[in-house]
Formats: C-alpha cells, sequence, structure tokens
C-alpha cells in the first residue's frame, strides 16, 4: 500500500515525523519539548492514533508519558479559539465539579498551551496513568461506558454559558451545508469520477429527506443548542483497566451544537463490527445491543435533561450522521481528495459507499430500534 499525501502539511508529515531519524524532525521537537523542560534525546517518540485531521505521538520522557499533538491549521483555522475553549471549559469543571478529570494542554515554561512553530500549532498533555484507549467497540459495555461519559460531558456543562464556547470550525456539522458542498461537487468536480460515481451520487439524493428533516429541525427551533462533543468514537474515551469510562478527551471539537451530531456518531461508529474503511461491505451490519448499550449509556445522564423532542429524534440522529459522511466522503472524491487524503486509488469513493451501506442497513434496522426504545 502506497501513501499520497497531497496537502503542504502532510507532505512535511512524510518529511519530518515518519521519518524519526531525518535531521528537521530531530531540530523541529528538540525546541519544542524544551520548551516544556523535556530532553528530547531522553524521550521516545512513537506516533499515536488514528485521526484523519490532528496528527498525534506518545513522548516517552521515562518517569513521565505525554501525549504530543499538531492541530492541522488547514482545517482548524483558528486554532487559538481551541485553547480558549479548553481554557474556559477547565475553569468551569474545575469550579463546579472538581474531581471530573478534564484532560487540558500543559503550559509550557512561559505559561502557553498552545505553542505556535512554523511547523504548525502543537499542544502537550499528561499521558493519564493507567488510562486505556480503544479502536473498535467490542461488547456492550465499552458502548454503554463511552455513551455514559459524552453524555456526562454534555450534563456536566449544562449551565456552561455557551457564549464562552467559540467556533472552532465553522459549519461543522450543518448539514444544509455539507448538502450543498456535495451538490457543488457534483457540478463542478473531477469529471471522471462524477461520472464513475453516478451510482452513489444518486443514491445519496434519493436520500434528502434526511436534509429535510434537518432543516425543519433547526428551521423550527425544536431542540436546543447544548455543549456537544462533535466527535464521539470510542478512541476519544478514557477508560480504566476494569473498562469503566472515565473522561472524554480531543476536546478540538467541542462546540455548541445539538445532541444528533454525538449520538448520531456513536451510531455511525459503534452499531458496525467492521468500520468506515472496511472494503468488504458485507462486513457492515448494525449490531442492535449496540444501539441498546449507547441509548442506555447516554441516557443514565441525560435523561431528565433531554427534550421529549430530542428523545423523539434519537434514532433519527445515526442517519444524520452517517448521511453526512457519506456526502463528506464522496464529495471528497469528486475534489481529488483534498481533505481526507487518499492512501490507495478509490480510498474516498470506497469510504462513501461504505458509509452508504451503513445508512441503509441503518435504515432497515429502525423498527427494531423503535421497539428497544418504544
Ligand atoms: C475526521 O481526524 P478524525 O479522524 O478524528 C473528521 C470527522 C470525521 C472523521 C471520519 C475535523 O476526524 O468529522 O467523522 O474524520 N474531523 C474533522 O473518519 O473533519
Ligand atoms: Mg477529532
Amino acid at each position: 500500500m502506497r501513501y499520497v499525501f497531497l496537502t503542504p502539511l502532510l507532505t512535511f508529515e512524510l518529511k519530518g515525523f515518519k521519518n524519526s531519524h531525518s535531521f528537521l524532525y530531530k531540530v523541529m521537537l528538540k525546541d519544542l519539548l524544551l520548551q516544556f523542560g523535556l530532553i528530547e534525546d531522553k524521550c521516545e517518540i512513537t506516533k499515536f492514533g488514528t485521526g484523519l485531521i490532528n496528527h498525534t505521538w506518545v513522548i516517552d520522557a521515562g518517569d513521565k508519558k505525554y501525549i504530543l499533538q499538531r492541530i492541522n491549521h488547514h482545517v482548524f483555522k483558528q486554532p487559538e479559539i481551541i485553547d480558549q475553549n479548553t481554557a474556559n471549559l477547565r475553569l468551569f469543571l474545575n469550579k463546579f465539579y472538581p474531581d471530573y478529570l478534564f484532560v487540558a494542554a500543559l503550559p509550557n515554561l512561559e505559561g502557553k498551551s498552545l505553542i505556535e512553530t512554523e511547523d504548525g500549532y502543537f499542544r502537550l498533555f499528561h499521558f493519564v496513568d493507567g488510562s486505556v484507549t480503544i479502536n473498535t467497540v467490542e461488547n456492550e459495555e465499552q458502548a454503554f461506558e463511552a455513551a455514559k461519559q459524552f453524555g456526562k460531558f454534555t450534563n456536566l456543562l449544562s449551565d456552561f454559558n455557551l457564549q464562552n464556547l467559540g467556533i472552532t470550525l465553522p459549519d461543522f456539522h450543518n448539514l444544509t451545508l455539507r448538502f450543498k458542498q456535495f451538490e457543488d461537487a457534483v457540478s463542478n468536480g473531477n469529471k471522471e469520477r462524477i461520472q464513475e460515481t453516478q451510482a452513489s451520487i444518486d443514491q445519496l439524493y434519493q436520500l434528502k429527506d434526511i436534509v429535510n428533516t434537518y432543516e425543519s429541525i433547526i428551521n423550527e427551533n425544536l431542540i436546543p443548542l447544548r455543549v456537544i462533543h462533535h466527535d464521539t468514537k470510542i478512541s476519544n474515551v478514557l477508560f480504566d483497566e476494569y473498562g469503566k469510562g472515565l473522561c472524554v478527551i480531543d476536546l478540538d471539537t467541542v462546540m455548541p451544537g445539538y445532541f444528533i451530531s454525538d449520538v448520531g456518531d456513536m451510531m455511525r461508529t459503534y452499531l458496525s463490527p467492521a468500520n468506515e474503511e472496511e472494503q468488504d461491505l458485507s462486513k457492515i451490519n448494525i449490531r442492535l445491543d449496540m444501539f441498546g448499550a449507547i441509548y442506555n449509556g447516554y441516557m443514565s445522564e441525560l435523561a431528565d435533561k433531554l427534550t421529549d423532542k430530542e428523545k423523539e429524534l434519537f434514532i433519527y440522529s445515526g442517519k444524520f450522521l452517517i448521511y453526512m459522511q457519506a456526502l463528506r466522503f464522496l464529495t471528497d472524491y469528486l475534489n481529488n481528495d483534498i481533505y481526507y487524503g487518499a492512501a490507495y486509488s478509490k480510498h474516498n469513493l470506497s469510504r462513501a459507499n461504505n458509509q452508504i451501506k451503513l445508512l441503509k442497513e441503518y435504515i432497515a434496522a429502525e423498527p427494531d430500534f423503535r421497539k428497544m426504545i418504544g
């Protein structure tokens, strides 16, 4: 498999971090770590996680471990908003819920927690001792614990003033805009790719009622804005060694939003045993027990807070998010993979078809979902 890096940022990835012996990498990291009082020569540095946008490394300094994250500032155009949001959330949680484990970026020797270098913006975190992350939901308990942690996060922040939460990614989960970007790509994108993907394009047009429902939710103000994480995959939850959830991490996309984003992304990423990278579509199916676990976990924290309308939209949330992700992958394919990049030819088409299959399975399972939460 050959990796194709398209943006200048990812080219740097290839030149710098992938080749851990390169001069560039050494000089850059040395300076960065020194700002935190860490000596690069004494640290072991390993790439961590599978995120498509930001990049993460574990820094093992012997006595202590850290997580280093580089923010993709082509995507997050104002990284300082992330930093400000985290500071505001930390103040609130430390004041009202001092026992909550909030993983905030560490200040460097000058007291800055967002470090701007000529190679981008970086943040360093403590690696929480004894914490475990997982990449695939294997059992109901994991789904329950994760959903409980995302529910808890939103619940604890119910009284947080949304004015103190900046927009790190404008219109991130705006389905109207995502649909429009898809339409634009279908009109102006790569001609060959448009022809080749006509069947997938048609399928997404046929499911457009998902956008209509979204628009009535927004236009009629049917549900409230809350503090929403917006990236609820299982690897964004820290577990303890017994499998109990500790807290949520990766707070870059925490913004005012709707609960359908968080519940929807859990549906998208926990229900099927095979993830968005799976090319064998027969492996994509819905595990009903995971649906029950997401529902019970989320409700264990938020049953008293969610409105009747939100509860009514619980099942819709999966359609909303899976459909949006299918649109985003196909749009990117038509736009020559400028956003997600591609590790092999037709990678984003394959991801889009994967999500379309997941959406169809999800829709087919709706009657069963209804019976479960009836
Ligand atoms: C991106 O970077 P990562 O993998 O955490 C994307 C999510 C998508 C996801 C699909 C900022 O998340 O919205 O669901 O890829 N994040 C951004 O894998 O675009
Ligand atoms: Mg993320």
